[in-house]
């Protein structure tokens, strides 16, 4: 664990920035949409379970630009940067040392398959955000990763409490093709929005496009409103 002061810190931040953005996400559209379209029970955020157009799928897919690039726990980094009051770059070690969360979420990829009930376990993207300190400007994040993969994310998605940098997936290492050593998962938001084999969270003061963005994928990516194309 982080020295008791640093976690200390975190904890002040993570509560502000709560408070900051309680009624932003309150109104996201996975959280207040009253007419959610999809079917089966409702999920803990209130939409059914599966969303429209999506099919369950018990194996996992690969999907990615060709490229798996091969990164040691060595020479793995995260910058944190941008928009924020303490960049910083962070080791393996310092990454592990990180308030750490186990979580359970769905993974709905915008080729219609849906992995549902995944055992996660990672840093939130909130206790990232604590620790670095966004400042009062900013409003989305740009994710880069290791294959040169961009995707963009509004805060009032990033900040959601299911929103993990992943390192262990039902108990083993995130492998390799899935985006290991590490990567982000947004179960709220179609896949593509979690980037993986993450090297760089970048907080931006204005939106930019990610690369499937940039290519005619939706900006937003509302999983529930079968907001797939732009
Ligand atoms: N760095 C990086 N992240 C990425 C991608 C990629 O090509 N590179 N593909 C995205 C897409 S389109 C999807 S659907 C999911 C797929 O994750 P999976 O291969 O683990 O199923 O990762 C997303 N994150
Ligand atoms: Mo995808």
């Amino acid at each position: 664990m982080e020295a008791p002061d640093k976690l200390q810190r975190i904890v002040e931040a993570r509560m502000k920035l709560k408070a900051r953005f309680e009624e932003k996400i309150k109104q996201t559209p996975s959280v207040a949409d009253n007419k959610p379209m999809g079917k089966g029970d409702v999920n803990r955020h209130g939409m059914p379970v599966l969303p429209v157009g999506q099919t369950i799928t018990h194996k996992w897919p690969v999907l990615d630009l060709g490229i798996e690039p091969d990164i040691s726990l060595k020479e793995w980094r995260l910058i944190i940067d941008g928009a924020v009051e303490h960049p910083t770059t962070l080791t393996w070690e310092d990454f592990m040392a990180l308030p750490q969360t186990n979580d359970t979420s769905d993974f709905h990829c915008v080729t219609t398959w849906s992995k549902l009930n995944i055992n996660w376990n990672g840093v939130r993207l909130l206790d990232l955000a604590a620790l670095v300190q966004p400042k009062e400007t900013a409003t989305h994040i740009m994710c880069y990763g290791y294959d040169d993969y961009t995707t963009n994310v509004s805060l009032e998605e990033a900040l959601k409490p299911d929103v993990l940098l992943v390192h262990t997936v039902e108990d083993k290492p995130l492998p390799k093709e899935h985006g290991g050593p590490v990567r982000m998962i947004t179960p709220q938001l179609y896949a593509w929005k979690g980037s993986k084999w993450i090297s760089r969270i970048e907080f931006l003061t204005k939106n930019k496009l990610g690369f499937w963005e940039e290519r005619g994928y939706s900006n937003t990516a509302y999983p529930w409103r079968n907001d797939r194309y732009s």
